[in-house]
């Protein structure tokens, strides 16, 4: 007979949850000793929580299905909510296994004792306590059936370590997953006119849509009916490169994203929400769709993004359509003084086709876009929910699902920090990841929020708030200490020598690279020119634009 852990545990293989990423405590002991008895389930021990949920986020995007992680109590879940709450924000299936003290231990508020419930329901669509053996393997596949429907979502089923250890437990049969409907026929039709109208119009582009298949079926449409294709800002997973359509992100940046929405008559949603600014700033705006745009949803975060895409071609005609795609085209071999730019540029040169980009370079990773874009094809994730430390994560979660690929991290040295654990868990299961740090010894971008929050006067104990230099850190040293191969370049060629070094031996790899801030004042009075060349802006626009970042 099987006990309630061995029958959770193969009501997760069932339904495919065959991954699990874990920091247990004595109440999750029986989990742990079941997991011999399930061989099909593979267990990833992680240093800190949030490195766990972080890898479940990252494996979530990659494998298209949930993984699952085993935290400890609400202290361990507490601990891993930041990554728990980025996958929330792109809409990522992830299953929280959160050991719980024994049901007649509760009584006695003992040491760590707290209402776990709570601490969940920040981050969880579905939340449960499994009362009874004979119902968790039931409780575990509602639980899936929650993460895996549209939209993607966290699930936490909190486990007490009796209905865990106690006999009687009963195997769930997996979930059916319910087919999700397409937009209907008004919306599809207001659409239609929409597009074949001669206002200005174009689509903005979430999660789904900018997998292949969907990029494929909206660039057609798009080059029928002259639509623009933007991305979200902060993709939850993004297929791109030569041979794909080209999609424009909207900058970070409100005042950005403001010049690249501008004179739109229609602007099309798929799988998003409508663009607004990441922060308030006294007197800017926070809504970013312009005055005047109509806003239209093809298909929200619970429809059918393909099925709806469908139908729009018909109506518009966009079936025999040629999509504009991306030429081939590397850029050069990087020379000279090194920056953060020459190695997005070494990136853009060097990365082997299938590669995954962990992007959480912040401000190192400015020129990134520009000089991947007509790399072979690649997936790029990005920090969807804006909390960062969850670049290293991400890419153990990535590398687990995705063997035969490269993954390359680029992380802020500041971000590197929260979870630089991750590295560990990386050398113990051999992952081929190469994570790129750049050590700028700050936190650069904060220093570029000080001066757009429009503060005056900003003094000694403000700017150390944001200074990473005393005592400098030493990612080398940490790196090796936790069994990663780990270089620290200087110059252009050291990079250039490590990374192409890295890239022909498998396993996990770290550079460290020693680069200045990129973002300066200089390059912030250079955005609106690059951004014009970018979106053909008119010199008026371009100039407004750059009075209004950098007066
Ligand atoms: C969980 C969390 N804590 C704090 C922040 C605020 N924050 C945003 S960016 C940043 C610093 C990033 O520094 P780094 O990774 O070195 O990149 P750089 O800005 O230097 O390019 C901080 C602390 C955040 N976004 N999320």
């Amino acid at each position: 007979m099987s006990n309630g852990a061995n029958a959770l545990i193969r009501t997760m293989v069932n339904a495919g949850v065959t991954t699990c990423f874990t920091n247990p405590g004595t109440s999750e002991m029986h989990f742990v000793a079941a997991l011999d008895t399930v061989p099909e389930m593979r267990a990833v021990l992680a240093l800190f929580e949030g490195v766990a949920t972080g890898a479940a986020d990252g494996y979530g995007r990659m494998a298209d299905k949930p993984a699952a992680t085993l935290l400890h109590l609400g202290c361990g879940l507490g601990n891993g909510l930041a990554n728990l709450h980025n996958a929330r924000k792109g809409r990522v299936p992830i299953l929280n296994i959160v050991g719980d003290h024994a049901t007649h231990h509760v009584q006695y508020d003992a040491q760590l004792q707290s209402d776990i419930e709570t601490v969940a329901r920040n981050v969880s669509s579905w939340v449960r306590t499994s009362k009874s053996t004979p119902n968790l393997g039931q409780d575990a596949a509602e639980a899936i059936s929650a993460c895996r429907g549209l939209p993607g979502q966290v699930a936490t089923l909190i486990l007490p370590a009796d209905v865990s250890w106690s006999d009687g437990g009963v195997p769930a049969l997996p979930p059916t997953i319910i087919a999700p409907m397409p937009a209907d026929t008004a919306t599809i039709a207001t659409i239609a006119e929409a597009l074949q109208g001669h206002g200005k119009k174009a689509f903005l582009l979430g999660a789904r849509a900018l997998r292949t298949t969907a990029l494929m079926a909206v660039a057609r449409i798009a080059a029928a009916t002259g639509a623009k294709l933007f991305a979200e800002v902060l993709p939850t997973r993004m297929e791109r490169g030569a041979g794909l359509p080209p999609v424009e992100r909207l900058a970070y940046m409100a005042e950005l994203a403001s010049v690249q929405l501008t004179g739109l008559d229609h602007l099309i949603l798929i799988d998003a929400t409508a663009p607004v600014s990441f922060f308030a700033y006294p007197g800017k705006k926070s809504y970013l769709v312009p005055e005047g745009c109509q806003l239209h949803t093809l298909a929200s975060f619970t429809q059918d993004v393909l099925g709806s895409l469908d139908l729009l071609s018909v109506a518009v005609g966009a079936g025999q359509s040629s999509p504009v795609l991306q030429a081939a085209k590397r850029p050069g071999r990087p020379r000279g003084k090194f920056t953060a730019d020459k190695v997005c540029k070494a990136i853009g040169q060097l990365m082997p086709e299938h590669s995954i980009i962990v992007d959480e370079a912040i401000t190192s990773g400015l020129m990134l876009s520009m000089f991947t874009a007509g790399a072979p094809q690649h997936d790029v994730i990005a920090l969807t929910g804006g909390s960062i430390g969850f670049g290293l994560p991400n890419a153990v979660g990535a590398a687990i699902a995705c063997p035969n690929r490269k993954v390359i991290a680029l992380v802020g040295d500041g971000s590197a920090m929260y979870t630089i654990q991750a590295l560990w868990t990386m050398a113990r299961e051999k992952l081929d990841v190469i994570s790129i740090i750049f050590n700028n010894r700050s936190y650069a971008v904060l220093n570029v929020e000080l001066q757009r929050v429009g503060v005056s006067g900003v003094g000694e104990q403000a700017r150390s708030q944001l200074d990473l230099k005393n005592p400098p850190i030493d990612f080398v040293q940490m790196g090796q200490s936790m069994g990663v191969a780990s270089k620290r370049a200087t110059t252009t060629d050291e990079f250039l020598a490590a990374f192409e070094q890295a890239l022909q031996s498998p396993g996990p790899h770290l550079i460290e690279a020693i680069v200045p801030p990129t973002l300066t004042g200089l390059k912030l009075r250079v955005l609106p020119h690059l951004l014009q060349s970018l979106a053909n802006l008119p010199q008026p626009i371009a100039r407004a634009l750059k009075r209004k970042i950098a007066p």
